[in-house]
């Protein structure tokens, strides 16, 4: 208000600065009513899917990093970082393409037949926490920018207090971030489980990149996380109850990469397991190796799909799922305790003009931020409460 007031009066010329500065019609100060405020809600406050400065899902934003006092329950949260890639670079520019491809999912209209709530209208807080300001020239740094940033936002107390701690939801950025994102989730949740769509292992050994000029740094990368992470004692090691890689496609060096990959206490469901089994055959096999109770971190590589549906990403893989298949299958697995979540490697330059990558990966973030709210509800004894899809306050469109 303050600053529309200054900015009136600018306009009108250098008179009304003379007046300004003796002090003596401070119309910028004056309270304005709950009242008054409330009507230029009622005519202005209204959001059109095309308006607004492009939050996920016109959530509203918070640079929650440089505000500690900020408190949410699901935090979406940029991680816009792609120099741990292999192949083509450009996911730096993942979150913002996601956002914008979001523009269509509003709390007025954001009700989710399939799940019979409208997560953007419910108990849970959910913000836009912005981006983590990663480096793009020192990978070493950007690991540790990462860390730190998930660790801090995911220790934060939770709004409500249906959980222990909040839900971090990440828009990528490559998939090396999955590394720090499960390393903040260690110390609450102890060695996690893992459901990874992907067309790609990603359990690789880092010497599988062959190269005569070894080094640390470049065991980092969006090929060897998970690696990095069983390394590290961030996944459950215990062979009953085993991690899932779903959507599996990708060339390999040979048999051997799935013995590391069987060593490493992971099972497989191959992309070509939808045409045999279907989407319920998929959910069937992902739902009763990951039980309901167990906390799981879900990693979403938009690779999963074929790059007729998502050819804005890195390292695109013929044969892959459809997003239809993806959604239903991500549908159907809401009974998972998920405790976290990315969606990752989304290069929107490589996409088409329809925006078809980044609605698909913005899809996906809608979908499991519905299931992180239904299960909510369930633990409330609420689910299905607000089958009216109407939302009780704001109007946006
Ligand atoms: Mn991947």
């Amino acid at each position: 208000m303050r600053f529309a007031s200054l900015f009136g009066l600018a306009a009108v010329g250098w008179h009304s600065v003379d007046v300004l500065a003796c002090g003596g019609h401070k119309h910028d100060e004056r309270e304005w009513t709950q009242e008054e405020l409330e009507e230029l809600d009622r005519k202005w406050g209204t959001e059109w899917g095309f308006t607004g400065i492009g939050s996920f899902a016109h959530l509203p934003h918070t640079k929650c990093l440089t505000t500690p006092s900020t408190h949410f329950d699901i935090a979406i949260l940029g991680a816009p970082f792609d120099t741990a890639v292999s192949y083509r670079p450009g996911a730096r520019f993942g979150p913002r393409a996601i956002r914008q491809a979001s523009a269509r999912q509003t709390s007025f209209r954001g009700f989710n037949p399939r799940a019979g709530i409208n997560p953007y209208a419910s108990w849970a807080t959910i913000l836009d926490c912005g981006d983590i300001p990663i480096t793009p020239v020192d990978n070493t740094v950007a690991l540790e920018q990462m860390t730190q940033a998930f660790t801090e936002l995911g220790a934060r107390s939770p709004v409500s207090n249906l959980l222990r701690k909040p839900r971090l939801v990440t828009l990528g950025g490559d998939h090396s971030l999955a590394l720090p994102a499960l390393r903040a989730l260690r110390e609450h949740y102890g060695g996690l489980r893992v459901l990874h769509f992907d067309a790609h292992l990603d359990t690789w050994h880092p010497a599988k990149y062959p190269s005569a000029w070894p080094s640390t740094q470049s065991h980092f990368n969006h090929g060897s996380m998970f690696w990095l992470a069983g390394q590290e004692g961030l996944l459950s090691n215990s062979s009953s109850s085993p991690n899932v890689h779903a959507g599996l496609r990708t060339r390999l060096q040979s048999l051997e990469d799935y013995e590391d990959d069987d060593a490493q206490n992971w099972v497989r469901i191959s992309s070509d397991d939808m045409d045999d089994f279907g989407t319920a055959g998929v959910i069937k096999s992902i739902m009763d190796t990951l039980g309901t109770e167990d906390p799981v971190y879900l990693s979403v590589d938009i690779d999963v799909l074929d790059p007729a549906f998502a050819p804005g990403t890195g390292t695109p893989e013929p044969g892959g799922w459809t997003t239809r298949e993806l959604i239903r299958v991500l549908r159907g697995i809401e009974g998972l305790n998920l405790v976290g979540a990315d969606v990752v490697e989304v290069s929107p330059a490589y996409q088409g003009a329809g925006e078809e990558t980044a609605l698909a990966a913005a899809q996906v973030v809608f979908e499991v931020v519905t299931s992180m709210v239904k299960r909510g509800m369930g633990e409330m004894g609420l689910e299905g409460a607000n089958k009216s899809g109407k939302e009780e306050g704001k109007d946006e469109l």
